[in-house]
């Protein structure tokens, strides 16, 4: 168990470091980001499919920007709440679902890692 600490150090420094290339380089509006981040603890809709998931890597607001057009362009997120702080990212589906393969790519092309991810589906239907 000597070993575990480091190791630790090790992936969450390896975490940080795509976000970093990903999003802080560009120059992009914040305003975006912005309006996300100061949106308090995200939640999905009463009754409403969607993901919840703990994203590593996310260092400013433009990685946050990046990481919601990322997922705003997969079929069926109707909306996607992202909080920069705690790197907790709520996606709210439509009538499509997107699969949990679809949202991990998504937070993977964007340079990000996925730390958690829970599905959530209403009572009562279907996929
Ligand atoms: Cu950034």
């Amino acid at each position: 168990m000597r070993n575990t600490l480091p190791m630790f150090l090790l992936i969450a420094a390896v975490g940080v470091m795509p976000g970093a290339l990903a999003g802080c380089e560009t120059t992009q509006t914040a305003s975006s980001a912005d309006r996300q981040a100061s949106g308090g603890a995200a939640q999905l809709d009463a009754g409403a499919a969607g993901a919840e998931m703990i994203v590593y890597g996310m260092t400013c607001p433009f990685c946050a920007t990046n990481l919601e057009k990322s997922l705003t362009s997969l079929d069926g997120v109707e909306k996607v709440q992202i909080d920069l702080n705690t790197g907790r990212v709520v996606v709210q589906f439509g009538s499509a679902h997107p699969t949990e393969a679809d949202l991990r790519k998504a937070v993977a092309d964007s340079g990000f890692t996925l730390h958690e991810i829970r599905l959530h589906q209403p009572a009562g239907r279907a996929g």
